[in-house]
């Protein structure tokens, strides 16, 4: 187990690498429509907020929506403390970014803005000096600010960034064992098989600890688990070994064994067909360096100690009493496919890509306990949320919507679709630049710059996304006209443009291999 543990470290190390582009951080500002050079950090108060809230907003990596011990979609798969948040709390049911991928959605959770307007539209680019995160408009207000973990936008360096009073965090992806931390700009290097989430939960704790009723605060745990090269904790480790992967309906062309869906493989986009045989497809994921079977339980019991994260800040709250005054988020960064469409990873505008987890808790504030949402919120509604929960109403510059009042049963105007981007990246060339409008019951996804389907779906009746519409004469009209929404989507928002970034990194491409 060590050896094979070691192999795959030394493999996803690798890849981690290469896919952060880190010898070559690509570093621009004033991209077209990213740049709000105006810094009044001063916001209008919301006056029925009568007490500034404190939050905890605990951020997870590539954890798609569904894989929680409530959800039952795992069935051997425990996650007490996510389930506790989640049935006890409130569960957001339809959950979703703006861009599926680590950099873009982490910067449109802290500035509420789409990919197009912040700029950071791969995860190679750092973050304009003109983007407000909303944090500092917090730190304005009086708050004690803190964040750990992750950041991920830039990879140059590990320092603090603006609106944080506590910092501990790393360069890029980071690894999962013994790493090196930028602790309030002192470099605190690990060897002795310190674990990243671990780690992550010990300085959350600790900025907590220095709170009180007196002042308000907000800490943003951002963790690197569960990212693409999966190791879990020690204790963690084998925990799932010999439990039996589920594989979705579509992970095959042929539909066998007991679903009884209908795949309607011949409109499956060429792109998807040959993504199967890629980095990021089921038919040579990893370039045949891993097995889809471990892939799947390692990424499961990687996702234990993130649970468990979430339990002790959870504990230490309700203890000191401080959950009285205190909302607790769970949210992932994007999804993540295991097989779906005989894909892995995310990027892409299918279900488990765009669909993420999010949970509220300390429901005193929010009605009843155990409340479901159903509808559709993105990651672009946290700043303003938050903002809301401070009693600040949100700057004029941000695409997101507080979503506060739905969860104090307010009718409230609320859209009635979610609008999605994704721009290509030279490092997974497999995937094109992607737009796509999504309903309650629709879907349509849109390619830019390759000649192949666009595609349409009845999410009501075909929750697989496993037959395409596009060609079906009866949904034309349908198509057309989420195809008009979303263009106009794009020109309303002066998204009418595709970034373009320096050639920089390697392609992960076994078919071109070396060439430029
Ligand atoms: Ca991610």
């Amino acid at each position: 187990m060590k050896t094979d543990l070691m192999k795959y470290f030394t493999l996803l190390l690798a890849v981690v690498l290469i896919s952060c582009g880190k010898s070559e951080t690509i570093e621009e500002s004033n991209e077209p429509g990213s740049s709000d050079k105006q810094k009044n950090l001063t916001l209008n108060k919301i006056d029925s907020v009568s007490k500034p809230k404190n939050v905890v907003f605990i951020l997870s990596d590539d954890h798609r929506y569904d894989f929680m011990g409530f959800t039952g979609k795992v069935p051997f798969l425990e996650t007490p403390n996510m389930d506790r948040m989640g049935t006890k709390g409130v569960h957001f049911k339809n959950a979703f970014v703006t861009t599926s991928l680590c950099s873009p959605s982490r910067a449109s959770i802290l500035t509420g803005q789409f990919s197009h307007h912040h700029g950071v539209v791969d995860n190679q680019s750092a973050v304009a000096d003109s983007v407000t995160f909303f944090p500092q408009y917090l730190q304005e207000a009086g708050y004690k600010t803190g964040y750990v973990g992750k950041w991920h936008m830039g990879e140059h360096h590990a320092g603090a960034r603006p609106g944080f009073d506590y910092w501990v965090s790393f360069r890029g992806q980071g690894v999962y064992y013994n790493p090196t931390l930028n602790v309030n700009g002192t470099e605190k290097v690990y060897s002795d098989s310190s674990y990243i989430t671990d780690l992550i939960t010990e300085y959350s704790l600790d900025f907590l600890k220095e709170q009180n009723n007196q002042q308000p605060f907000f800490l943003y745990v951002s963790h690197k688990g569960v990212h693409s090269e999966f190791q879990p904790a020690e204790r963690h480790a084998d925990e799932y070994a010999g439990k039996d992967p589920q594989y979705p309906p579509t992970m095959n062309p042929k539909v066998t064994g007991s679903s009884d869906i209908y795949y309607n493989y011949e409109d499956v986009p060429k792109w998807v067909k040959e993504q199967r045989y890629s980095w990021h497809g089921v038919d040579y994921m990893y370039h045949g360096q891993i097995k889809f079977d471990d892939f799947y339980r390692r990424y499961l019991e990687t996702l234990l100690s993130v649970d468990e994260s979430i339990g002790e800040i959870l504990d230490y709250l309700e203890e000191e009493g401080l959950l009285e005054n205190t909302i607790v988020f769970y949210m992932g960064d994007n999804g993540f496919s295991f097989g779906e469409h005989g894909l892995i990873d995310k990027r892409h505008a299918y279900e488990e890509s765009i669909r993420v987890p999010l949970l509220l808790y300390g429901a005193q504030h929010m009605g009843e306990e155990g409340k479901d949402i159903e509808k559709m919120v993105q990651n672009i509604d946290i700043a303003p949320s938050i903002l809301h929960m401070a009693g600040l109403d949100k700057p004029e510059n941000m695409d997101g919507k507080s979503f506060v009042p739905l969860l104090h049963g307010q009718e409230i105007d609320w859209r009635e679709r979610i609008y999605y981007e994704y721009f290509w990246e030279r490092p997974f060339p497999q995937t094109p630049t992607t737009y796509a409008v999504r309903t309650d019951k629709y879907k349509y996804i849109r390619y830019h710059g390759i000649w192949d389907i666009n595609e349409l779906y009845n999410l009501e009746e075909d929750p697989w996304e496993a037959n395409n519409l596009i060609r079906n004469p009866e949904y034309k009209e349908i198509a057309k006209n989420l195809n008009q929404d979303l263009f106009e989507w794009l020109k309303e928002t002066n998204g009418l443009h595709i970034p373009v970034r320096k050639d920089y990194g390697t392609k992960i491409d076994h078919k071109y291999k070396g060439t430029y």
